[in-house]
């Protein structure tokens, strides 16, 4: 970082050099003892490509989910497997494959994978933030119910890449579009829980698209779906996902929150 941009670092204000460093230091104190529950990229040892994902548990950080297969029982049908890359995710993601098994019935089928929170101490007393998520690459839900991610509460929190090409927050009895994608192009989802607000947002590619106060401050789990209601295979791919608990700077809250 030169001089330069350290001076244009902002708090309302142009601040000194002096302060800009001071700044930097409290955010490598924050950076290090940020808490990292969920680190899995599907790249370690432990990950074997063409083979379901090892599943992660214990002690944090885990490193694979918690549940991938088949959520529902015996009538859903697919695949949960670590590949070689696609696309923009060159580095060994996860691919979700859904097949409807019996096409035209009443019954849809998918695949799932879930990344437990309800066995973790989530926040600390001085963490104020929580960070859950994950890169996206879609290359043909065209038959599918869309790609579903989720955070369990009390009621969730969900956002849906639907077969349409558009973006929605999945919302019970309703979807609202907040923006599209292109399958073969990477979109990055985040769900972040403040805690002294008590606000989940969500955000594309690092703009929040869609808020929401007092939904409950004890997920318990984020969720990827894909569900199949035809038997032309749906292939979703996802990767880098982390979920993290975020302490609370000791200074310039608002420079840490970019505004
Ligand atoms: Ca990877
Ligand atoms: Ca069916």
């Amino acid at each position: 970082m030169t001089l330069t941009s350290i001076r244009a670092i902002r708090c309302g204000k142009t601040v000194p050099p002096w302060f800009a460093c001071l700044f930097i230091l409290v955010a490598a104190d924050r950076l290090q003892a940020t808490t990292i529950l969920y680190s899995v990229d599907f790249s370690g040892p432990e990950h074997v490509v063409g083979e379901s994902p090892m599943l992660g548990s214990g002690p944090v950080p885990r490193t694979g989910p918690t549940f991938v297969g088949r959520p529902g029982g015996s009538k859903f049908s697919g695949a949960v497997t670590v590949s070689n890359g696609f696309g923009p995710l060159t580095d060994r993601p996860l691919l979700l494959e859904a097949v409807d098994t019996v096409d035209g019935d009443t019954f849809f089928d998918g695949v799932a994978m879930t990344f437990r929170l309800d066995d973790l101490t989530l926040l600390r007393p001085t963490d104020w933030l929580l960070v859950a998520g994950m890169d996206v690459v879609i290359d043909d839900i065209s038959g599918s119910e869309g790609l579903g991610l989720f955070i369990d509460l009390p009621s969730f929190l969900g956002i849906g890449f639907e077969r349409t090409g558009a973006i929605t927050v999945r919302l019970p009895g309703d979807d609202l579009v907040v923006g599209e994608y292109v399958p073969g192009e990477l979109t990055h989802v985040d769900f972040r829980f403040y805690r002294a607000a008590q606000t989940w947002s969500v955000l594309i590619d690092g703009t929040q698209v869609y808020a929401v106060s007092a939904i409950g401050s004890n997920p318990r789990q984020m969720r990827v779906v894909l569900v199949s209601s035809s038997a032309n295979p749906a292939r979703a791919y996802v990767d880098n996902i982390r979920i993290v608990a975020v302490p609370e700077p000791r200074l310039c809250r608002k420079c840490a929150l970019g505004s």
